[in-house]
């Protein structure tokens, strides 16, 4: 047996086979990089998206004071305090001093503008049988126009299908009704993926704060 300086790889006993078939040192390095091309291939695509997780285990009663006493979890980033991770911003929405915490234990001084024509998007979240709801806080700032929350359904053809129409808020912090899932988006017992939009009507100003969704099915 030859002794292969400069080639600790030459141990591994794929190495050591390979030496007895390819004689020359530059066919033995192509053969090496064609069959780790084709382990790569073989073990699929890493650009595959994960699909988020509908494990929710961080949840709190946030929305008892008015009698719904279902545990909630908080969607990523949506207390707005420490930039918004996930959310993104249409037309004019955008984080502003100013927070719901009054009606809550927790502290904070932010919430987030949606102006007129403007959007706010949510991350996406795992949405399955067990999760029927989501709620809010949310307040008007001018304007008599509605607030529609829409959801954006990412397998396969994109689908948009509004949730609710609020129109009933006025300008003191106050919680949203809950937004009742429509079927569809609670057919899936694994999951599929869901990103929630807010949009305010033209000429109207909401505030929101403190997005929650609840990741347990009534009884
Ligand atoms: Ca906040």
């Amino acid at each position: 047996m030859r002794p292969h300086r400069g080639m600790p790889m030459m141990r591994w006993p794929l190495f050591r086979s390979l030496e007895y078939v390819m004689p020359p040192l530059r066919t033995r390095f192509t053969a090496i990089v064609v069959l780790l091309a084709a382990w790569f291939a073989a073990a699929g695509s890493p650009a595959t998206a994960s699909a988020a997780s509908c494990d929710y285990t961080q949840t709190s009663d946030v929305f008892a004071p008015w009698q719904d006493f279902a545990a909630y979890t908080p969607f990523q980033g949506a207390s707005f305090e420490n930039g918004a991770s996930g959310w993104s911003w249409g037309n004019g929405a955008k984080i502003v001093s100013g927070d719901s915490n009054d009606l809550l234990t927790s502290m904070g001084t932010h919430s987030v503008e949606v102006p007129g024509g403007g959007t706010a998007r949510s991350p996406w979240m795992c949405v399955n049988s067990s999760t029927p709801s989501m709620r809010f806080f949310i307040r008007r700032v001018s304007g008599s126009g509605n607030l529609t929350v829409k959801g954006v359904v990412s397998s396969g053809t994109s689908k948009v299908t509004t949730l609710t129409t609020i129109s009933g808020a006025n300008g003191a912090w106050q919680p949203s009704p809950v937004v009742v899932f429509p079927s569809f988006l609670t057919a899936s017992d694994t999951g599929i993926n869901v990103q929630f939009q807010f949009t305010s009507d033209p000429g109207t100003v909401f505030h929101i704060d403190d997005v929650q969704l609840d990741p347990y099915l009534r009884r």
